[in-house]
């Protein structure tokens, strides 16, 4: 066993601290946490990558428990580190913030958003093993238990434990995440996937194994053309204005930039920025840059090719940026992070690298590639008239939006106290009308909608504004839509969706929520959608002791819990009614189930994230319609409110 040194001690002590706050370092000792683990050892090996020295990294989820990261970079140095007179491979295993990321001596560029280090890994570990392959020699140290290193020195060095070809080089950690500290330590192949695809597409040319031994898979991931493919993947499903993604990079002041666009027929835009491999969902500078670049050197070209005569105004950049698909991506030596979540770029020089290369070199593409400039200034065209025609339409519908006939459909409530008010909208008119009856006409609003509303992700706006069911909804709600939405004029606290049950329930479900994604995100993420859950079962029962006639029931909301009721409640069923739709309840059984908020269910809708939202958005795109349902499914957070 090593006897411990007084910085040893010390080195301790930091460990330590992790382990009674483990939180503060990964985020949570949940799930999330568990695999920012293998994020942190992964983000030392892709820093090799990007210095230019591993092309090759392996990831393996062992039977026993354990995850084995191996890199074929150059190997952690196997010195004596020259200040704190340690083993390199100690101080970077074992001294909070060692190994890179806040020395910019070892790497220009570094990737990694919370860049710990690969000691807090080792302190959250029951078990780490080291072992680095230099110089034709395999050096082996070993930690247990939160970091303490049990590996004997020798000459104050960590021992030579083989031989391997000199030209094999690299560096692999073996590491078990500590039971004691963790709620889970089994890992989830397809949270891995799904990140080390992502790390494929910004890393082109580098090759990640992932071998699950638990399950006996193993899966390569390398993109040969990196963002470019990433485009690829993300509009698969749309059609495109041009053949295939415009892929632009260039370095600029120190600064790596590499930008990958498609334009699609879609009336979105979706920009995607990454910087050093760190998904900045909040954009900052580097967006900023790459706006600023398309829009001078779109309306440039616009001018010199007549899309624009002298006397018009410069297009928008929102128009020219209609239906683009855009992945931005830079490696910076000092990154900014800013923003409540970190995920802003605040670099200033990030904005003028990233217009600078855009606009030069992408005017290098459209001098040569014309037919692709044309397509996408008529695309331009099209929008800017479209939103000129759509300005006049929706500042006619916002004006007239008062004078829209809600009475015939939505029944107030007489509170005009908006933290109390409740509105509910019902699909269907009959159902409309037993909600109207059974309410509380105080608090409690209700709009019945007729049929589907629009799919807005497929229409312009001119026409989703001259949809009826969305005009009545936008005027009960009284706080606008768009550029207008000011969430201090919403007049209800809760906006419940209350639809049947079934497929047809849950697409209305679905189109209510794209709409209110599309124009009211604020209504979701400030959590003032609901989704009503009605039950599924009326169950009656034998009441004892009321004499043999009398019987209680219980409603109950789905089939698990029916199920339980049946093999644990001891209760003697009479009868089961199964509810087909909100239709077969009466007013009293409606109230009772759906409405009381002492007695009713309600699921919070929620957008867990940018990245999951942009997903989202796609997949509602997309023809494909069991993905849509899975997004009602997964994004209400069914939480028993109220109750
Ligand atoms: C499997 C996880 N991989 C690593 O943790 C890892 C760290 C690391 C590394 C270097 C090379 N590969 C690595 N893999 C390295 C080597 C050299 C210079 N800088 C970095 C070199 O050979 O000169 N290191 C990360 C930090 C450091 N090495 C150190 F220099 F600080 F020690």
């Amino acid at each position: 066993m090593e006897q411990y040194t007084g910085s040893q001690i010390v080195v301790l002590e930091g460990l330590e601290a992790v382990r009674k706050r483990p939180g503060m370092y990964i985020g949570s000792t949940g799930t999330r946490g568990l695999h920012h683990l293998i994020w942190e050892i992964l983000d030392n090996s892709i820093d090799e990558h990007l210095a230019g020295f591993c092309d090759k990294i392996e990831i393996t989820l062992a039977k026993d428990g354990s995850v084995i990261v191996e890199d074929h970079g150059r190997g952690v140095p196997t010195d004596l580190h020259p200040v704190k007179k340690i083993p390199t491979i100690r101080v970077i295993f074992t001294i909070l913030h060692a190994g890179g990321k806040f020395d910019s001596t070892v790497y220009k560029v570094s990737g990694g958003l919370h860049g710990v280090g690969a000691s807090v890994v080792n302190a959250l570990s029951t078990k780490m093993t080291v072992e680095v392959k230099r110089g034709g020699l395999v050096y082996r140290d070993e930690y247990r238990d939160g970091g303490h290193p049990v590996t004997e020195l020798v000459n104050g060095l960590v021992p030579v434990v083989g031989k391997c070809a000199k030209s094999d080089t690299g560096t692999k950690v073996t590491f078990y995440p500590d039971p004691s500290i963790f709620d889970t330590v089994t890992f989830n192949p397809e949270t891995i996937i799904k990140k080390l695809k992502e790390t494929a597409y910004l890393n082109k040319g580098l090759t990640l194994v992932f071998k699950d031994k638990i399950n006996g898979t193993e899966q390569t991931f390398y993109e040969k053309d990196g963002i470019k493919s990433y485009i690829s993947y993300l509009t698969r499903e749309m059609n495109t204005l041009h053949p295939e993604p415009i892929y632009i990079s260039g370095t600029d002041n120190g600064i790596e930039v590499e930008v990958a666009f498609q334009y699609t027929d879609q009336f979105t835009e979706q920009i995607n920025s990454y910087c050093n491999c760190i998904n900045v969902v909040e954009g900052g500078t580097l967006v900023t840059g790459f706006k600023a670049g398309l829009t001078r050197v779109m309306n440039q070209y616009a001018r010199d090719l007549g899309y624009l005569k002298d006397k018009d105004e410069n297009f928008d950049g929102r128009d020219i940026r209609n239906g683009i698909f855009a992945i931005v991506s830079i490696k910076h030596p000092d990154p900014q992070f800013e923003g409540q979540t970190k995920t802003k770029l605040g670099n200033n020089d990030a904005k003028a690298a990233v217009e600078d290369v855009f606009s030069e070199e992408v005017t290098r593409y459209f001098d040569k590639n014309v037919e692709v400039l044309k397509a996408i200034l008529e695309s331009t065209k099209r929008a800017s008239s479209a939103r000129h025609a759509s300005d006049k339409a929706r500042n006619a519908v916002l004006k007239s939006i008062n004078d829209v006939d809600t009475k015939s459909k939505l029944a107030s409530c007489s509170s005009k106290k908006a933290e109390e008010c409740e509105i509910y909208i019902v699909e269907g008119n009959s159902a409309g009308g037993t909600v109207k009856e059974a309410r509380n006409r105080k608090t409690q609003a209700v709009l019945p909608l007729r049929g589907k509303i629009l799919n807005v992700e497929k229409a312009p706006l001119e026409k989703i504004l001259a949809n009826n069911e969305i005009k009545t909804m936008i005027a009960a709600f009284g706080c606008g839509i768009a550029e207008e939405f000011d969430i201090n004029k919403l007049r209800y606290g809760k906006i419940i969706i209350l639809t049947d049950a079934d497929v047809d329930g849950a697409h209305i479900s679905t189109l209510m929520l794209t709409f209110f994604y599309r124009f009211m995100p604020d209504l979701i993420t400030e959590g003032h959608v609901y989704r009503g859950l009605p039950p599924l079962y009326r169950v009656e029962y034998e009441a004892p002791g009321k004499g043999k006639k009398s019987a209680a029931f219980e409603y109950i909301f789905n089939d698990a819990e029916l199920e339980k009721f049946r093999k644990n409640s001891g209760k003697k069923i009479t009868g089961i009614q199964r509810y087909k739709g909100l239709g077969e309840m009466d007013a009293e059984q409606l109230w009772e189930t759906t409405l009381d908020p002492e007695r009713r269910v309600l699921a919070q809708v929620t957008l867990s994230d940018t990245i999951e939202a942009d997903e989202v958005t796609t997949m509602l795109m997309s023809s494909n319609v069991p993905p849509r349902r899975a997004f009602i499914m997964d994004e209400a957070k069914y939480a028993k409110l109220d109750i």
